[in-house]
């Protein structure tokens, strides 16, 4: 699996060598290969007291492997080659609200709401509801019901505060989504490699409980993620189907597509 991968990599890296621009999924797959065998590590957002930006692309979990490879395909390039304050500062755009830093609540933690800052800032097009009339309204209070799974939250009732107002400002957002019963193991015409798909979920007071980029390898969609299972970035053995069928507690997809 792996070589394919990497023998899809090099035809992709030849592109534009060969005079052939990528177009915005080719650009995607590109820089998610690039990351594979990368660790998967979680909370690397969460090391430090204050909230300031992590750039860190040494070790990553499904998020922040996503929000990498669009900055990555985001940021303008010179002679190919992505200057670092342009990654950096389309990372800052993708992760926090309108862009900002402000504190952990102003980090984009649930993925309704991390879709929505990306179709607003006009990076991000939601592809899902134009083909599928399947929608689950948004029920959010994980975070705030689990505050000893976060650091930031364990000891700090104010933190608490501010997502319990966000999980209700978020909470009744109806969002279109594919059940997984619907989707084939082959995939669908319209999801095109380098989406980033969302995997949905039915955890109590959660939207989505996995991230990773739509990969096509011999016909059968893949996803192209960090695994925390085999802990590191790989592409998935099995198709994406497969393994919504294996997860009770993963329901379906969101297709979220790059828009530049
Ligand atoms: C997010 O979890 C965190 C952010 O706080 C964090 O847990 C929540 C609601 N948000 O900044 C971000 C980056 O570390 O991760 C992700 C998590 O997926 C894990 C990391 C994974 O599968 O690798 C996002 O929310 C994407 O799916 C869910 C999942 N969280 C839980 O299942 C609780």
């Amino acid at each position: 699996m792996k070589k394919i991968a990497h023998i899809l990599l090099g035809i992709l890296c030849m592109l534009p060598v060969a005079g052939f621009a990528q177009d915005n999924g080719e650009l995607m797959v590109s820089n998610a290969v690039g990351f594979i065998d990368i660790p998967y590590v979680a909370h690397t957002l969460d090391q430090e007291e204050t909230e300031d930006l992590v750039i860190n692309c040494d070790e990553m979990d499904c998020t922040t492997f996503v929000e990498y490879v669009l900055a990555l395909s985001l940021s303008p390039t010179e002679d190919g080659q992505v200057a670092e304050g342009d990654f950096a500062n389309f990372v800052q755009k993708i992760r926090y609200r309108d862009g900002k830093i402000d504190g952990y609540a102003s980090r984009l933690h649930y993925i309704t709401d991390w879709v929505n800052n990306g179709v607003k800032g006009g990076f991000l097009e939601d592809v899902t509801a134009e083909h599928s009339p399947y929608v689950m309204k948004v029920s959010l209070n994980y975070m705030t019901s689990h505050p000893e799974a976060y650091r930031q939250l364990a000891n700090s009732p104010e933190n608490v505060a501010k997502m319990k107002e966000i999980e209700k400002a978020l909470s009744g957002q109806e969002i279109h989504y594919i059940p997984k019963d619907n989707l084939p193991n082959n995939g669908l015409p319209w999801i095109k490699n380098g989406d980033i798909i969302a995997i949905t979920t039915n955890i109590e007071g959660l939207d989505v409980a996995h991230m990773g980029i739509a990969f096509y390898v011999q016909g059968k969609l893949c996803l192209l993620h960090a695994s925390s299972t085999a802990k590191k970035v790989i592409v998935s053995k099995v198709a994406l189907a497969q393994m919504l069928k294996d997860n009770d507690n993963w329901t379906g997809i969101r297709v979220l597509r790059m828009k530049k």
